[in-house]
């Protein structure tokens, strides 16, 4: 080997010793939550660990504010611009009040995509639903009918009141509400995704409603509030709770019989699928176009609608017979 060779390679062995760290290859992918402190984003966020140690050469920002404002989103998004990361995949806390920081990301060059809760197309190249809107939005009446075979009342505990992704549900469900005969939705209150909130917007519906038969809780924060005030009401088998949760915080509640069944997707291979996406744009091995496809490794394809949004899989749903053998995952 001549001595150009020589000093060639060890130069090229030195920088991938030592130059790994600051290299051009190494990626910085921030997954922005709603809040932090909520078991369901920190399930995406092993998602997303997962995905940066199969793609190697990525590091996973996980943050976001102390509740669930989009004010707390824009001070979380403008650090990282500061930062320079090179993608934002973040949960918005509202569909429009972000997509000014998020333009200002998107001129500086970050990649931006939105994942669980949406943002206005104009603030984001792409949307990743968990599941299909109308899908959900029927799964959380039908999980609450099913045990109401002489119908009843029924009322809606929500996460915040400008969540994107329940808001969608929860018109997806008062659209197909009329199907469920004797089903009557009488309410439907927020509790931000704080669990003294949402224990206290159930209590309050359990007052307003003396013969309410089931709490529809679209959040996993809410609907584990839900059942605790059920059950310190005394209302177990009066009052089915349910809605969308993580087995790991509900298998108590299906035990006890607060809550009969619910449902989700997996929200690790949310996290997982999400972080892929924004690889995958950021390096430009995908665009983010109408009817085009984005790569979401071994989650497959997501395949854009009109408005730059696609699904990831479909819900599913727990009960005693199974949310023992799902507790300790998610
Ligand atoms: C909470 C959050 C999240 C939602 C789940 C079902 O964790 O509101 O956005 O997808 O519930």
């Amino acid at each position: 080997m001549s001595v150009m060779k020589k000093l060639f390679a060890s130069a090229a062995l030195a920088a991938t010793m030592f130059g790994g760290v600051a290299s051009a290859e190494d990626m910085r992918i921030a997954l922005v939550v709603k809040a932090l402190g909520i078991g369901f984003f920190e399930a995406a966020a092993k998602g997303a660990e997962e995905a940066a140690a199969e793609l190697g050469g990525v590091e996973i920002i996980y943050t976001g504010p102390t509740d669930t404002t989009a004010e707390g989103q824009i001070e979380v998004i403008n650090a990282l611009i500061a930062q320079r990361v090179d993608a934002i995949a973040i949960s918005a806390n509202d569909l429009d009040a972000l997509v000014p920081a998020l333009q200002k990301a998107m001129d500086r060059g970050i990649t931006v995509i939105s994942w669980d809760s949406g943002v206005a197309t104009a603030g984001r190249q792409m949307h990743l639903n968990p599941s299909s809107n109308s899908l959900i939005g029927n799964m959380i009446i039908k999980l609450a009918a099913d045990h109401l075979p002489d119908g009843g009342d029924v009322a809606v505990l929500s996460a915040s009141a400008t969540a994107t992704n329940q808001n969608i549900w929860i018109d997806e469900m008062n659209k197909v509400a009329g199907n469920y005969a004797g089903i009557n939705v009488v309410a439907t209150v927020y509790g931000d995704d704080l669990a003294d909130k949402s224990y206290r917007e159930a209590q309050g519906l359990m007052a307003r409603f003396p013969d309410l038969k089931a709490i529809i809780a679209p959040t996993t924060v809410g609907i584990v509030a839900a059942a605790q005030a059920v059950t310190d009401a005394g209302k177990i088998g009066e009052i089915n709770v349910t809605g969308l949760a993580l087995p790991s915080e509900m298998a108590g509640h299906i035990d006890s019989g607060a809550s009969m069944s619910f449902a989700i997707w997996n929200p690790i291979d949310l996290g997982y699928a999400a972080t892929m996406i924004a690889y995958n744009l950021a390096k430009g091995n995908d665009v983010a176009e109408s009817g085009k496809t984005i790569s979401m490794g071994r989650m497959g394809e997501v395949l854009l609608d009109d408005d730059r949004s696609g699904a990831m899989s479909d819900p599913f749903v727990y009960d005693a017979s199974n949310v023992h053998d799902f507790k300790d995952i998610f």
